[in-house]
């Protein structure tokens, strides 16, 4: 089955909770399929981090795209890319799906901000865009695509603007009718009390998606009686990255020798797997030896 065949399957699987974690590169995306989770978020914050530029839509579709391409070559996931606002107006997202159609990318998903967007856990400058806005970006992102299993994700950023759970409701139910294939509902709190009411009041089957990142305690458990189809562990692979890169150079800094650090890096022979090294070799020596000379001239 192909990724976007695979995420869709998942979906339609009403035993399944649809685990994802972001990344922001390849080796990221590879690590996610080898513990064993179900499809990869390229998300826009670490991304933009990996590039040590602010989540604001300082990179450009280009960059995004870019990364999202490295991630569908290194791993059999589906790989769900994150792509903010759409980049722009209507033609911006038309193209945009194309883009990442072509790319091999299960599924995109965009969020009804205006451009140029803010990272939602900043405090500030949170504007939303008019939902008649919204709803042409979706149903031209749906027009757009070719293949029938690939996916558009509408996030909403009404409770993250302050706006309220009605406008919430209000706008899922707006993106719904226009051929939104998931909703993604966003909360800042600290508990998931907004998700909760979100999931009790939404009576569609068109597939809840939520980013647990300020409320940590909202369990699978829970997350299976809301009737949650997928979770997306946004930016926590890359935050233990900077946490493990960080200790290890502090001890290093004040270290003697390479051996203080061995136990906190990983051995290079895991390395070279992930680089796909066995295989590499393997090639090299299959073409020389299939042309060697039978005889010796
Ligand atoms: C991302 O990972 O880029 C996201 C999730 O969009 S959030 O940071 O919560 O906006
Ligand atoms: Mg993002």
């Amino acid at each position: 089955m192909k990724p976007r065949q695979r995420l869709r399957a998942g979906l339609n699987n009403p035993q399944q909770l649809i685990r994802v974690v972001g990344a922001h590169n390849a080796l990221g995306a590879k690590l996610i399929e080898r513990n064993g989770f179900d499809a990869v978020w390229a998300s826009g914050f670490e991304i933009s981090t990996a590039h040590a530029k602010p989540d604001a839509n300082i990179l450009s579709m280009t960059e995004l795209l870019y990364c999202a391409e490295q991630m569908v070559e290194a791993t059999v996931l589906p790989i769900i890319a994150d792509c903010d606002t759409g980049f722009g107006n209507i033609n911006n997202v038309v193209r945009m799906i194309k883009e990442y159609e072509k790319a091999g990318v299960a599924a995109v998903c965009i969020e009804d901000k205006v451009f140029p967007k803010m990272n939602s856990f900043i405090p500030g400058r949170q504007e939303l865009a008019p939902v008649e806005e919204f709803c042409g970006k979706i149903s031209a992102a749906k027009d757009a695509q070719t293949d029938e299993d690939f996916m558009v994700i509408a996030r909403i950023e009404a409770l993250i603007a302050n706006q309220g759970m009605e406008e919430a409701l209000y706008r899922a139910e707006m993106y719904r009718e226009v051929g939104a294939d998931m909703i993604l509902i966003h909360s800042k709190l600290q508990e998931p009390v907004e998700i909760i009411e979100f999931c009790n009041k939404w009576k569609h089957d068109t597939p809840i998606v939520i980013v647990p990142t300020t409320y940590p305690n909202l369990s699978l458990h829970q997350m299976k009686e809301l009737q949650i189809k997928v979770v997306i562990y946004a930016n926590q692979a890359l935050r233990a990255s900077v946490k493990a890169v960080n200790h290890m150079l502090e001890t290093l800094r004040i270290s003697d020798s390479l051996s203080s650090i061995s136990s906190q890096i990983a051995q290079m022979d895991e390395l070279f797997d992930l680089q796909g090294m066995k295989e590499y070799v393997a090639l090299e020596k299959e073409y020389k030896d299939r042309h060697r000379p039978k005889v010796i001239r």
